[in-house]
C-alpha cells in the first residue's frame, strides 16, 4: 500500500463520514459475551463524530432484541427496547455528542434469550427520519 493512501486512510479514520448503512446479520448464542443481568450481547463498533446521526435497527428471531448505545467515554448510553407495537424491532437514533468509536450492544430483554437477528447501522450529516435529538432534551417516542 502506497504511504499516501496509507495518509488518506488515517485522515479518513478521524473524520468520519456518512456511512452505510450497513446490514449485519448474528446471533445471540450460548458462547457469547453476557450483561451483568444474563443477557447475550454482540457489540458493533460505529465511527462517529460530533454531530453525526447514529441509526441503529435491529429485527430479531427467536427473542425481544434490546439496543444499547455506548459513547467513546462511555459517558452517554443511550438504550431502546422494542416498538411497543412489534416485539421484534427496536431502532435507536441519536445526535453523537462525541467524535470517536461508540459501541452498539444487540441484546434481549431476557436473560439468557438466544435468536438470529440482523441489525442495520448507518451514519448521517442529516438527522434520520423521526429521529429525537436525546442529547436536546426529553426523549419523544415516536
Ligand atoms: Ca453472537
Amino acid at each position: 500500500m502506497r504511504p499516501s493512501l496509507l495518509g488518506l486512510m488515517a485522515l479518513a479514520a478521524c473524520q468520519p463520514g456518512p456511512s452505510g448503512p450497513v446490514t449485519e446479520t448474528g446471533a445471540l448464542e450460548p458462547g457469547d459475551l453476557r450483561l451483568a443481568s444474563g443477557e447475550f450481547y454482540d457489540g458493533f463498533s460505529i465511527q462517529a463524530r460530533e454531530g453525526q446521526w447514529i441509526r441503529v435497527e435491529v429485527v430479531a428471531e427467536g427473542f425481544d432484541p434490546y439496543l444499547i448505545l455506548r459513547s467513546p467515554a462511555e459517558e452517554q448510553s443511550e438504550v431502546d427496547d422494542s416498538d411497543e407495537s412489534d416485539t421484534r424491532r427496536t431502532e435507536i437514533a441519536v445526535r453523537a455528542t462525541e467524535s470517536g468509536q461508540w459501541v452498539a450492544l444487540v441484546t434481549s430483554f431476557a436473560p439468557a434469550a438466544t435468536g438470529t437477528y440482523s441489525a442495520t447501522i448507518e451514519v448521517t450529516d442529516q438527522a434520520p427520519v423521526g429521529a429525537v435529538d436525546a442529547s436536546q432534551g426529553p426523549t419523544i417516542e415516536v
